[in-house]
Order: structure tokens, then sequence, then C-alpha cells
């Protein structure tokens, strides 16, 4: 360990982390890497930074708040802030995904969303209503909910049993059909149809709830083929399923509109966000719900608390501070159009590594990239790891999920610094073995 940092790093188990490793190799960040060269954030954090780093009106927001209301319950009692945030978000919201419940992460809004998916079943007399169908290689944060539904296995296998009555999609990972599409892939709109035979299996009147991120995120960036969404919402329609759009990714402006569900024209029936929502600075999280859901639920409730759901901080002053002044920055330098005007950009500036060595496939949506690469013999995931490693050194900030190269910039990002990303990758992938 480099004796010269002041902090015992053992203290510090650090999440989805080779904690071994790293302690032996430290890189920490304060907008400078360790050797004091500057860092181009190419993946807006961990893809929440949409308004890019140090924005003076959300510290100013968040300084400000801090001094005036710095907690406030929000259970039988409320505060203006929340009801204002909630009252913007109503506003860019797609359809009649008109309520929102305030979490303060996306594991926690996807819990949420599924718990409200039971609660509306129940409140209309359709309790046997409790499966909840995610897919193979979904990502819904850490959750107990989101673990099961989701279909990473290193994030299921240790943990036990997990939620009962869960069933899993196919994923729709099919590079020998679809390498290097641009935008939405032409093959694979029937993979939709295995909902169907889940239906076959289990019956449309066990079934809760379908929950899918409209572009896989942690996976390795899996763009939705062409029709598949708008046949998930034809079936689960069709039986009285509820549709879960997780849009902790790709909420906020990261497809070059507010949700996925205004870029893809699918209207589902729950979204869950979080991260974008306040730009990464203060942790938070918010569930949408359509007008027939909530009207369910609340109406159909007896005297009292209506969904016995909530958590501390839902609705956080600061919080709520925080999202608003970040709403306010994407409206005023019109950051989702930014991110929509520089898609054609991006798409274009990332195929470019189509020949580069090790690519086998490309995938390109808004301001979102996946780079595969040709695992390493014998050693997956190791080239991609050192692919990390190398870019951070030369100053970008990558994500690698097994052997994908994942970016998604801050929408601020300028087509100059999309050509750094590129060639700094160039060289990247040049170097590693
Ligand atoms: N749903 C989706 C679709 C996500 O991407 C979560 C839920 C959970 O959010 P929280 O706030 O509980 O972490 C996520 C989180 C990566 C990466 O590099 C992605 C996430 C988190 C950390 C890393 O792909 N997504």
């Amino acid at each position: 360990m480099d004796q010269s940092l002041p902090n015992d790093l053992d203290a510090f188990w650090m999440p989805f982390t080779n904690n071994r490793w790293f302690k032996e190799h430290p890189r920490l960040l304060d907008y400078r890497s360790a050797t004091g060269h500057r860092i181009l954030d190419g993946t807006a954090g961990l893809w929440c930074v949409n308004a890019g780093h140090g924005r003076p009106r959300i510290v100013e927001a968040v300084q400000r708040q801090v001094a005036v209301l710095d907690y406030a319950p929000t259970f039988q009692l409320g505060h203006p802030l929340a009801f204002e945030l909630a009252s913007r978000l109503k506003q860019i919201a797609p359809g009649d995904l008109s309520h929102v419940f305030f979490t303060n992460s996306g594991s926690e809004s996807v819990d949420t969303a599924l718990k409200i998916a039971l609660a509306y079943h129940r409140a209309r007399g359709e309790g046997t209503r409790t499966r909840l169908i995610g897919r193979e290689r979904g990502y819904h944060g850490t959750g107990f909910g989101g673990i099961s539904v989701g279909g990473i296995v290193n994030n299921r296998k240790t943990f036990g049993a997990l939620l009962p009555g869960v069933d899993h999609l196919p994923h729709t990972h099919a590079p020998e059909h679809n390498a290097f599409s641009r935008g939405q892939p032409a093959w694979g709109a029937h993979l939709a149809d295995e909902l169907e035979r889940i239906v076959a299996l289990h019956d449309a009147s066990t079934i809760a709830a379908v929950i899918v991120e409209p572009v896989a995120g942690s996976t390795g960036v899996l763009v939705p083929p062409q029709g598949y969404l708008e046949r998930l919402r034809a079936i689960t329609q069709r039986h009285g399923i509820l549709l879960i759009f997780d849009e902790v990714i790709t909420g906020y402006g990261r497809l070059g509109t507010p949700f996925a569900a205004d870029y893809f024209g699918v209207l589902p029936d729950i979204i869950a966000t979080a991260k974008g929502l306040t730009n990464g600075v203060i942790p938070m999280g918010a569930v949408f719900a359509r007008e027939g859901v909530y009207r369910a639920i609340v109406d159909g409730a007896g005297p009292g608390i209506e969904l016995f759901h909530g958590y501390t901080y839902s609705g956080h002053p600061i919080a709520a501070a925080a999202g608003i002044a970040t709403l306010d920055t994407y409206r005023d330098d019109g950051l989702f159009e930014r991110a929509a005007t520089l898609a054609p950009v991006w798409e274009e500036a990332l195929h470019s590594l189509a020949d580069a060595p090790h690519v086998i496939d490309i995938r390109t949506l808004g301001l979102i990239a996946g780079i595969e690469l040709a695992p390493r013999a014998g050693a997956p995931t190791a080239r991609a790891m050192e692919a990390f490693h190398t870019a951070f050194d030369r100053g970008l900030l990558i994500r690698v999920t097994g052997d994908i190269i994942a970016l998604s910039p801050p929408l601020i990002i300028t087509e100059a610094e999309i050509d750094q990303i590129v060639t700094t990758l160039r060289g990247v992938l040049a170097e590693v073995a």
C-alpha cells in the first residue's frame, strides 16, 4: 500500500470490487487520477452524472437547502420541495405516469415498483397475481427483489433461494445475428414471444408484472431488437400483466428523450428511476406509476394508509432540492435535445472502432455504447479489465463488464471529447494483449 495515503484502505469494504487487488493498486479520484492527470469521464460516473460534474446550480441548491431544512419526514407530514419535485417530474413523465414515489437508489426503486405491482393486483381483487417475470442478463440492483428478477448469475448465486415465483425471459444478446448493428438490431423481436410461453406455463392469473431494462446497461449494453418492446407491451396488456421499465440508466436524457419510454414510443405501467434524477449529487430514486395503478391502490384501500411502504428518506429535502436544480439544468441547457443531436455523431465515432484489435461487436443507442471484446483465451474478463486500467492511466474513465466496455458520457460531452474517447480507446485496444 502507498504509505503516503492518509487512510487505512482496509476499512472501506468496497462494493463490486476486487478489494484485495484494489488495495494493492489503489486509484483514488478527486477529478484527477492518482498520478495527477485529468480524467475524462466516459461513463458519467456510474451512468448518473448526466449534466456533468460540478454544476453550480445544483451545488448551490444543495448548499442553500441544507441550511434551510436539513431533514423533514414525509410519513404523515410533508415539506414543499418533495411535492414540487414530484410535480416537475410529472411534467416530463410519459403518458399518464403521473404519480411519483420517492426512494434513495435504483435498487429501492425496483423494490418499490415490484411491490406496487403486487399491491395493484391485490387491490383489484386479483391477489393470485404474485409472479414476477424478469429477464436473463437483467440488472435491477442488489436488493432481494432486484436480484430475483435480475439475471446475472454472480449477483444471484451466493444469496440463497431469493424471491419465490420468479421466472425469466431470455436475453436478447445475439451477436451472431446482430453484430455491429447501429441503433436497434433487426433480429430478435420474436424473443418477446417467450412471454406467451411463460404465460402458458403459469397462467396469466398468477403473474403480476414483467420487468425489463428498455436498454440493458450493466450486462454490457443490449439494445432491444426492433419491435421487441412493442411486443412485450402487447402481450402484457393482453394478459392483464403490468409492464415495468427499469429506467435507472435510460431515464433523464440518456437516449435524447426524457425516458426510454418516449424514445421507443412504448408506455409501461410503472417506471423505476434513480441516478440522473439528481445528477448523482445526492442519492435519490423515483418510481412513476400510471393513473390507473395509483387509483386502484389508493382508492381501493380501506381507511388509513393505502400502501405500507416507504423510506425514512423518501423525498428528502436536500435530494429534492438537488433534483429540482438538476431538472432546471437539463431544461435550461437543453441537455436531452443535445443528447439527441449528438447521438448520430456518437454512433459514427464509436463504430469507427470496428476494425480496432479484439473488437467483435459495437452497439450504440443515444449516448450509450457497448464495445464487446474477444475474451483472452483461458482468462475471460482479463482483457477488458486491462483496458479499464490502461484507459484510466491515459485519462479516460470507462466501465467494463465481462469483456464488454460500456460508455455513457455526460450529456454535455463535446464532439472534440468524443474524438478524444475514440482516439484513446484505439490506443488502449492496440496496447492490451
Ligand atoms: N436498475 C438498473 C437498470 C441499474 O442499472 C440499478 C437498478 C440499481 O441502482 P442502485 O442505485 O441501487 O445502484 C441499476 C444500477 C455499471 C453499473 O457499471 C450500473 C449500475 C450500478 C453500478 C454500476 O453497469 N446500475
